[in-house]
C-alpha cells in the first residue's frame, strides 16, 4: 500500500486546482455568466489525476462530466476557463463549451457511449500506424445502457486493440441509483468480452497509479483492451439544480471525499496548496472573465 505522503506537489497541485476550477464554475453558472449547463467532476477529481502521466501522447476520450480529464490531461485549465465562458483563447472558440473539448489527442462528446466505436477506430488507427499510442476512453456507470458501448468492446477483444476504458463508477446516472439500472456487474461485462478488468476503490492517486501502470502497460505493448472501474462518488448534482438524492445520503457521500482525506493525512502540505490553488482559480476567473468574446475560427 503507498502511503499519501509521497505524493508529488503537482499531483496535489492538480487536485486542488481542478477542485476549486468545479467551484468556481459553479459560482459563474449561479451568476448568470455561463450558457447551457456543467455536469462538475466534484468527488472524482483523483481518477485523471492519477491517470495522465500513463496516458501522456495517447488518444483521450471523456464525456459530459469532462472538466478534471481535461485538465489533468492537457494542463490547460485557463484554456478550459476561456472555452466555457466563450472567451478568447478557447481551444474550440467557445463553440464547444463544456462537453465538446478538443485539444490535441483529447476528445470530449456530451453524448452518452458516442466516444467508445471513436476510441475503438483510433486504437485501430494506432496498431497500423502509430504502434505503441492506445486509445482511452472515460465513461460512467450508467452509459453501459448504450447498445454501442457493447458493439465496441466486442470489436476491441476481437480485434486485439489497444483500448483501455475507464469507468467512473459514481453509483448514479443523473438520478438512477446504479442498482436500478444495470443488471450484473462491470466484471461481468468485461468478462462476457474476454477483457481484464480491475476495480479501485481507493482514493489515493499514489497507490492508483502503482497498481495501473502494469495494466495500461498491457495494454501498450501487448495490444489488448482493459476495463479499470473505480467506486467512486458524485458529489455535486448531476448538473445543475437536480439532485434527488437525501441529505442524508450526500452527508454520508462527503465522508467518502478524498478532499478531507488527503487534509487529514498531508496537514499543513495540504492546506497551503489548497490556499495556493483557490487564489490561482480566482486569478484565472478575474482575468479570463475580461477577455473579449471568442470569434470562430480566431484561435485556431
Ligand atoms: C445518448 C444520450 N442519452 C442521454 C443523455 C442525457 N444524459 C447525460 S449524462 C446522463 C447520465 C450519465 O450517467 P453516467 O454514465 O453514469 O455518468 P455520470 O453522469 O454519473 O458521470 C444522461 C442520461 C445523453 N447525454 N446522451
Amino acid at each position: 500500500m503507498s502511503a499519501l505522503n509521497t505524493i508529488e506537489d503537482s499531483d496535489l497541485n492538480t487536485l486542488l486546482l481542478i477542485r476549486h476550477l468545479e467551484l468556481a464554475l459553479l459560482d459563474l453558472f449561479a451568476a448568470g455568466e455561463i450558457n447551457g449547463t456543467i455536469h462538475t467532476c466534484l468527488g472524482q477529481e483523483y481518477i485523471p489525476v492519477a491517470l495522465s502521466p500513463l496516458l501522456k501522447g495517447d488518444f483521450i476520450f471523456s464525456n459530459h462530466r469532462g472538466h478534471g480529464h481535461y485538465v489533468a490531461h492537457t494542463d490547460d485549465p485557463t484554456g478550459l476557463l476561456a472555452e466555457i465562458l466563450g472567451r478568447e483563447g478557447a481551444p474550440c472558440s467557445g463553440v464547444g463549451g463544456s462537453q465538446h473539448l478538443h485539444r490535441g489527442g483529447f476528445h470530449s462528446t456530451g453524448v452518452q457511449g458516442e466516444s467508445l466505436p471513436i476510441a475503438v477506430g483510433a486504437a485501430l488507427h494506432s496498431t497500423r500506424v502509430q504502434p505503441g499510442r492506445i486509445a482511452a476512453v472515460y465513461i460512467g456507470d450508467g452509459t453501459f445502457g448504450e447498445g454501442v458501448v457493447y458493439e465496441a468492446l466486442n470489436i476491441a477483444s476481437l480485434w486485439q486493440l489497444p483500448l483501455l476504458v475507464i469507468v467512473e463508477n459514481n453509483g448514479i446516472a443523473q438520478s438512477t441509483p446504479t442498482e436500478r439500472h444495470l443488471a450484473g456487474t462491470v466484471a461481468g461485462r468485461a468478462a462476457a468480452f474476454d477483457i481484464g478488468h480491475h476495480r479501485l476503490t481507493t482514493t489515493n492517486v499514489v497507490q492508483i497509479r502503482a497498481e495501473l501502470a502494469p495494466v495500461v502497460s498491457r495494454v501498450r505493448i501487448h495490444h489488448m483492451p482493459a476495463i479499470v472501474e473505480f467506486a467512486t462518488v458524485r458529489l455535486g448534482p448531476h448538473s445543475k439544480g437536480d439532485d434527488t438524492r437525501s441529505a442524508d445520503e450526500l452527508a454520508s457521500l462527503r465522508k467518502q471525499d478524498w478532499f478531507g482525506h488527503y487534509a487529514e493525512q498531508l496537514g499543513r502540505r495540504f492546506a497551503e496548496s489548497d490556499l495556493r490553488q483557490r487564489e490561482h482559480v480566482a486569478a484565472l476567473v478575474n482575468e479570463v472573465r475580461q477577455r473579449p468574446l471568442a470569434t470562430w475560427g480566431a484561435t485556431r
